[in-house]
This record gives structure tokens, sequence and C-alpha cells, in this order.
């Protein structure tokens, strides 16, 4: 079996063994290679006055990680810039909070140099190597300009947008010239998969070459839908915990004769936390009756924070969440609660496992793993309910969850509604349905079905010129 490289922007070793709060793509990774002998490659996170090239390695249970610091301007241009002010919001459709500066562009193509400078004097000639999410698109030409002739993969944890919203960037076309020197590239549904094939086939006048594979720009590859899933042996294992049943007990015994509607987000404006909580508000207005039986607690912890955009939504769901308490509560009682830390994972399962009803309402989400591990949290005998937006990836795997529009505070208001008075034997059966898939479409079918696809792939042509 050939070895397994890992290429993300960043790193969480597996010795976090799954308590930890880190964030999705993180944790699906770590999974992924628990079982390989691999390297995992990337960023560790700290910056340097100058970039040094020097690598930190490091072996756990293993998996070897190799960090590299970046330099104070690699942050603002190519993360803090190109990455989660250009791209991030394109991907999700938010182009006016799309920023375009030349610098974050050079800043973006000279941190993925720099990574491929660092990674190649690693890699063995039958390594695969698999690079993951929008940070990295140009990474495998800046490999193949080093004359790495391996198989290499790509695979995007967030949406792909559609052909009229990804030509908004400037250069689109070199960024999609770029996906052509991977030979698989994955995708979270098949809804993405498409979306980057029309681009493929009617902006950049290239062909369908047999089945889920593209030519365009003088090469061809291979795309696909890989839905990413849960770790969901580890997560059964963590509901067991002390942690996660104390978790649920506490919980369970805050709402006593209320039912807990929860939601866990990063606070990030594609999470449709703002329409959420005035979803919310509408369901308090419009059921007076109900108004008491209900405690709502959102998990938002703070990111991004030196981006203008993270700071002005986050100011905003401060009002809006003590609005919606000033108008409602009493002198025993509130109707909401919002707290903007991280709890750790097996603490974040008991609180799901208290809830009669999961908000994931994202206004536009590669998948969604939150909704997966609600659904894996919950009691078979009697389970809750997930209200689920039609615009997550999850949707299209999930398909018994009560789908809304996220942009929709009447529809997410009715969701909440019809979840609560959902009688025992409809919840099960949805649930049921959820859950099957959840422990079937898990993350190892995820990696396997990736990296056999890519094992798959046929040999490398010699490298390209530059
Ligand atoms: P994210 O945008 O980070 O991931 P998501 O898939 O929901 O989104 O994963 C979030 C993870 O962070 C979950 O495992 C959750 O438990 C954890 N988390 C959230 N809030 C937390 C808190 N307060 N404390 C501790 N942990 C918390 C990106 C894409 C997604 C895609 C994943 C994986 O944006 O669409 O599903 O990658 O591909």
């Amino acid at each position: 079996m050939s070895r397994l490289i890992v290429v993300s922007n960043r790193v969480n070793p597996p010795s976090a063994a799954g308590e930890e709060s880190v964030g999705g793509l993180a944790m699906a990774l770590a999974a992924a290679l628990r079982e390989y002998s691999g390297l995992w490659f990337g960023w560790s996170g700290r910056t340097t006055p100058e970039f040094t090239g020097q690598l930190s390695m490091q072996t756990v249970d293993g998996v070897t990680t190799a960090l590299i610091d970046l330099e104070e301007a690699d942050l603002d241009e190519y993360y803090n810039g190109y990455a989660n002010r250009t791209l991030w919001p394109l991907f999700h459709y938010r182009t006016d909070l799309a920023a375009y500066d030349r610098a974050f562009g050079e800043g973006y193509s000279r941190v993925n140099r720099r990574f491929a400078e660092t990674l190649r004097p690693l890699i063995a000639p039958d390594d695969l190597i698999w690079v993951h999410d929008y940070h990295l698109i140009p990474l495998a030409r800046e490999l193949r300009m080093l004359g790495v002739k391996n198989r290499i993969g790509f695979f995007l944890h967030v949406p792909w947008p559609a052909h009229q919203v990804f030509t908004t960037l400037p250069r689109h076309s070199q960024l999609a010239e770029a996906m052509f020197d991977y030979d698989v590239v994955g995708f979270q549904t098949e809804e993405y998969r498409q979306a980057f094939e029309e681009y493929v086939l009617f902006v950049a006048g290239g062909a369908q070459s047999g089945a889920e594979r593209l030519q365009a720009f003088g090469r061809s590859l291979r795309t696909g839908a890989f839905p990413i899933g849960l770790d969901a042996a580890e997560f059964a294992r963590m509901l067991k915990t002390a942690r996660a049943r104390r978790m649920r007990d506490l919980m369970t015994a805050a709402t006593v004769f209320r039912h807990l509607v929860v939601g866990v987000d990063r606070l990030d404006y594609s999470k449709g936390l703002e329409e959420r909580f005035l979803g919310f508000e509408r369901f308090l207005a419009d059921n007076p009756d109900l108004r008491r039986e209900v405690l709502m607690l959102q998990i938002a912890p703070v990111s991004r924070e030196s981006v203008g955009a993270y700071r002005e939504i986050r100011a905003r769901l401060d009002a809006l969440s003590g609005r919606i308490n000033g108008e409602f509560s009493d002198v025993d009682w509130a109707p909401f609660r919002y707290v903007n830390r991280n709890y750790r994972r097996d603490e974040l399962a008991g609180i799901y496992g208290a809830a009669r009803v999961g908000l994931v309402t994202p206004l536009r989400d590669g998948m969604n793993l939150v909704a997966k591990e609600f659904v894996a949290a919950q009691n078979p005998e009697d389970p809750g309910v997930l209200i689920l937006s039609r615009f997550a990836g999850a949707a299209r795997q999930l398909k018994d969850a009560i789908l809304v529009n996220p942009n929709s505070p009447e529809e997410i208001a009715e969701a909440i509604k019809q979840a609560l008075s959902m009688d025992k034997a409809e919840r099960i059966r949805r649930w049921r349905a959820s859950f099957d898939n959840v422990q079937r479409e898990d993350v190892t079918a995820w990696r396997d079905a990736f990296v056999g696809a890519l094992a798959g792939a046929r040999e490398r042509r010699p490298a390209l010129a530059s």
C-alpha cells in the first residue's frame, strides 16, 4: 500500500483523541489518517518575522506531522486575505463580502509555493498526495513545477459555486486551471461537482472525456462526489463517556418541563445565525402558548476575529440575542441562551443528546458535520428532530430531517413548531433513516472512496513545463 501524505492548511495531530474542540475538517482528517501510517503536512498556526522553511516533525500513533511556520505577511495576505476574505465568501455565495486585493493573490501563490518547496524533499516516489481545501488549490501546480509526478488528489470541503458566481473572481481561469494539475478532484456533493463541470464546459471551453472525466487546459482529471462523514465509531464511544453523560444530565435538569432547541456553529456569516435567531424570535411571537416550554441554546465560538465581517456579525448577534430575551423573558424564565465559548467534543455530544430539536440552518455549507453529530447523539427510543438547511451539503444525505430555507425566519419558526409537536413514532422513523446514513457514510467510507479513486488514477504523465 502506498504511503498517504495529507496536506491541509492547519494540522491537528490525532493525539487529540477526539475530545478537544477542533474544526470539522481537522477532526475528519485526524480520523482518516489514524489507520494509515501517513504524513500530515501543514501550517503550525504560528508566525515568524521571516519565513525559514524549517520543519517541525513529530510522530504520534503512527502518524507523522510535519509543520511549518509562516511569516506575518503570509498570515495577512494568504490566510486572512485570499483564503478568508476572497475565496471563503465567494465559495459561500457572498460576493458582497469578497475582497479582491492584488497582495492577497500574491500571498496565496507565495504560500502555496512555500508549502510545495518544503514538502518536496519529504515525498517518496510511490506516495499518494491528498491536498485539502480552498487554501491550497494551486499546490499541485507548484509541486508539478518542482518535478513531482506522484498522483495528487484534491478535496474541496466547501461548496464549489455556480459558474455565474465563480466568474466574479478576478483571474478565475487561473484558479480553475490549477485544478487540472490534480489527478482526482473531489467535492462534497454531486451538485458542487456539477457546478465545477459546468464551469469547465461552458466557461473554460473544456469537454467531458468519459464518466466523471474532464478535459481542459490541455490536461484531464477525474472528478467525483465524496460526502464527508463522522468518525461514527469514535463518536459512539464518546457518547458513553462520563463527561458526555454528565453534560446530558446537566442539560436535561436545566430544561426540566421544557424542550431544548440547540444550535452549534462557528460564528460565521455562512452559518445563517441571524436568520436563525429571527426564526426563533418569530416562533416565540407566533406561539405564546408554547413559549414557556422551550429553551433555545446557541453555542457559537468566535472565529476569524481579525476579519471585519466577523466582528460585524458578532455585534449584530449580540444585539439580536439581547433583544429576544428582553422582549420575551419573565422574572423566572428566559427563552434564549447564547454562548460564545468552545466546548469539548464529548460535552457537545452530551448537549446534543439532551436536545429535542437540532437547528442547523447555514445559508451555504459544504457538508455540515454538526447535523450528523446531532443525529448520532440521539436516544434511539426517544430521538430529537433535526431541522436542516436545504443549502447544506448534508441535506443531500439526511433527507428525512425537516428541510428548510434558511433565509426564511417564517419557515424556521414553523419548522420549530412542527418539530416540537411531532409524535414519537414519526421522530423515530425520521431519525432511523438519518442515523443509518450517518453510520454507513462515515469518515472511513469517505477516506476509502477518495483514496481508492486516487490510487486508481493512471500514472502521471511527465511533469509540466512552467
Ligand atoms: P466547518 O465550517 O468548520 O467545516 P462543520 O462541518 O459544521 O463546519 O464542523 C464544525 C465542527 O466543529 C464540528 O465537528 C463541531 O462539533 C465543532 N464545533 C462547532 N462549534 C463548536 C464549539 N462551540 N465547541 C467545540 N466544537 C465545536 C468545513 C466546511 C463544512 C464541512 C467540514 C468538513 O465548512 O461544510 O462539513 O469542513 O468537510
